[in-house]
């Protein structure tokens, strides 16, 4: 049985069987004071206006029987997986590996690397660690979703031009319809948040669709 999703450009029609809700890095080192969001100069309370809407959405995929996968940013203990490139950027004292309030920033087995407690994964629940800001790069993302014979992504997550976009775009690239959950994804940045938002669905949907947590819930029930 397929479902109808409201969305921008235009409404969506999507099979549960072939469509897997993908949260992209809700982590305490992006939303929680002392970890590598805050780190970058970022003011990291404007993120916090997502978690209920992913938990929504997150509840209706559960209930529906899609698949969940979340994604977590972060790196192996000695940083063999993270670019100089990456490790240079930020305040000396507050770059990837270094102490924080939540253990090491950014750093895999850390509790700042954590999801936030709101939308920790269930046993069963893939959960893709990715060095990068997409989540295809250097994972197995890919193989998941193929072996699953999934076609469609409903897309939720921080931050929205980051590791949304860049998530959305390896996405589509590869053939997946992607439907972003606009107040289910937040920016440290308004106006990028708006206009990521605005970069996926123009053009007649160049790089998806954009959607909500309401019309997803609806969708699925
Ligand atoms: N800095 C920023 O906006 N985002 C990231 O570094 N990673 C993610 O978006 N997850």
């Amino acid at each position: 049985m397929t479902v109808l999703i409201d969305a921008e450009p235009a409404p969506l029609r999507l099979d549960p069987a072939t469509t897997a809700l993908v949260i992209i890095d809700m982590q305490r080192d992006f939303l929680e004071p002392g970890g590598f969001g805050e780190s970058l100069g970022n003011d990291v309370s404007r993120l916090a206006r997502a978690v209920l809407p992913c938990r929504a959405v997150l509840d209706a995929a559960r209930d529906a029987g899609l698949l969940v996968i979340h994604t977590r940013e972060g790196h192996a203990p000695d940083l063999s997986d993270a670019p100089p490139a990456k490790l240079e950027r930020g305040e000396p004292s507050a770059r990837i590996g270094a102490p924080g309030p939540m253990g090491r920033i950014l750093i895999r087995g850390e509790p700042g690397h954590d999801i936030v407690p709101a939308l920790a994964p269930r046993p069963g629940e893939p959960v893709i660690d990715k060095p990068g800001k997409g989540a295809f790069y250097a994972t197995d993302l890919g193989a998941i979703l193929e072996a699953r014979g999934v076609q469609a992504l409903l897309v939720c997550g921080v931050t929205t031009e980051v590791c949304v976009h860049t998530t959305v775009r390896e996405a589509n690239d590869r053939g997946y319809r992607c439907v972003v959950i606009a107040d289910a994804c937040a920016s440290y940045f308004p106006e990028f948040h708006e206009a990521g938002l605005a970069m996926v669905k123009a053009q007649g949907g160049i790089f998806g669709w954009v959607s909500t947590s309401a019309a997803a819930v609806a969708a699925l029930r």
